[in-house]
């Protein structure tokens, strides 16, 4: 029996957390469940986001956490939502962004010519340095001499551990290349990307390493994604480059992550934000929810129900049995009982 924290979050994420729940109540129902509130609706009560000691809490007491979303407009600067997700994502050390993006359906490419079998990659994104810190500001603001800094931190420890990552979860899943995404010819910093790439990769002759330049990959992702299976990258080009992995695969509906830390209580959660536009309406597609579900049962040892997850998804989208976002005509509520159906039905196809 696993502990999960469910944060849902604000707007969407509410929705989706709830689909979540109920497809774990069918699928593993030993894992205990408890709920949290943090989001929005609680900053504006309380002008906290978490209270003190709660990272703790999750660190000792807790096997995971599964988070839907935040943002909210109501909230200046979003500053609910940097203190929540950034302050578990960094409170933890959660330093891999783990974000799978593979095509469930050649009908929802957007590439002529490509398919399931050709956009099917992972990336490693750095989650715990790079552009994502307080470090910088603004001088003289909203006078012609304004002045906006931002610093971009890459340490060797961190560096190092992301890649090593990569290539660690490349050899156990039988992938054959990893690619590395930096700036080094603009940006000096990124030197070290490129050494400690070339240092990590030595110790995997069996993988072919290649190093781009991460408009280089972008152009690539679009023109040959087959080339691709593992990346690793920044965490501000990783960002980037996961919102085009997910147009890859049929658009935010669709993409899950995990931020890991194998020393630590690990996180899911969709990669989209909390979608103000749809939330509410039962429109939000619960598929990347689902699929990052089945990232956590396969993080906490259940294989066979992540695996299980993942099919049933996969089918629904294939008989379009979905929300709108991917051509059905399905709530998120409906698309979920589709999954659920093929959970207890393995024929349903
Ligand atoms: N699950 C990812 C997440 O919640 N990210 C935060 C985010 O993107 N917030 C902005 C928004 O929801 O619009």
């Amino acid at each position: 029996m696993a502990k999960i924290a469910l944060i849902p979050g604000d707007g969407a994420g509410i929705e989706v957390a709830e689909q979540a729940r109920r497809v774990l109540e069918k699928l593993a129902p030993q894992h205990q469940v408890v709920s949290f509130d943090y989001g929005a609706e609680r900053y504006l009560k309380t002008g906290v986001g978490m209270p003190p000691g709660q990272i703790e809490v999750f660190r000792e007491e807790f096997d995971a956490i599964l988070f839907g979303a935040v943002g909210d407009a109501r909230v200046k600067d979003n500053a609910h939502a940097r203190e929540i997700l950034l302050g578990l994502r960094f409170g933890l050390d959660l330093y891999v962004n783990f974000r799978p993006c593979r095509l469930l359906d050649d009908r929802l490419s957007p590439l002529k010519g490509k398919g399931k079998k050709e956009i099917d990659f992972v990336v490693f994104r750095e989650n715990t340095e790079g552009m994502y810190n307080a470090i910088g500001g603004v001088f003289k603001k909203g006078t012609p001499d304004e002045v906006a800094v931002a610093e971009e931190i890459n340490t060797r420890k961190g560096v190092k551990r992301i890649i090593d990552a990569a290539f660690a979860w490349a050899k156990k899943n039988g992938k054959k290349r990893v690619a590395m995404a930096d700036k080094s010819n603009a940006i000096g910093a990124h030197e070290l990307w490129v050494r400690t790439f070339r240092e990590v990769a030595a110790g995997y002759p069996e993988i072919a390493a290649k190093h781009y330049y991460v408009d280089a990959i972008a152009m690539q992702l679009v023109v040959k994604p087959e080339d691709f299976e593992v990346i690793v990258t920044t965490n501000l080009f990783g960002d980037i480059l996961t919102d085009l992995g997910a147009a890859l695969t049929g658009g935010m509906g669709v993409a899950p992550s995990a931020n890991l830390n194998p020393e630590s209580t690990p996180l899911f959660e969709p990669v989209h934000g909390s979608a103000p536009d749809i939330a509410g309406k039962n429109l939000v597609n619960p598929c990347a929810m689902l699929l990052t579900t089945a990232l956590m049962l396969r993080e906490l040892g259940d294989e066979q129900p992540a695996l299980r997850l993942e099919q049933a998804v996969e089918a629904t989208v294939q008989a379009q049995k979905t929300t709108r976002d991917l051509g059905g005509t399905l709530g998120t509520r409906e698309a979920t009982d589709e999954v659920l159906l093929r959970l207890g039905n393995t024929d349903l196809r």
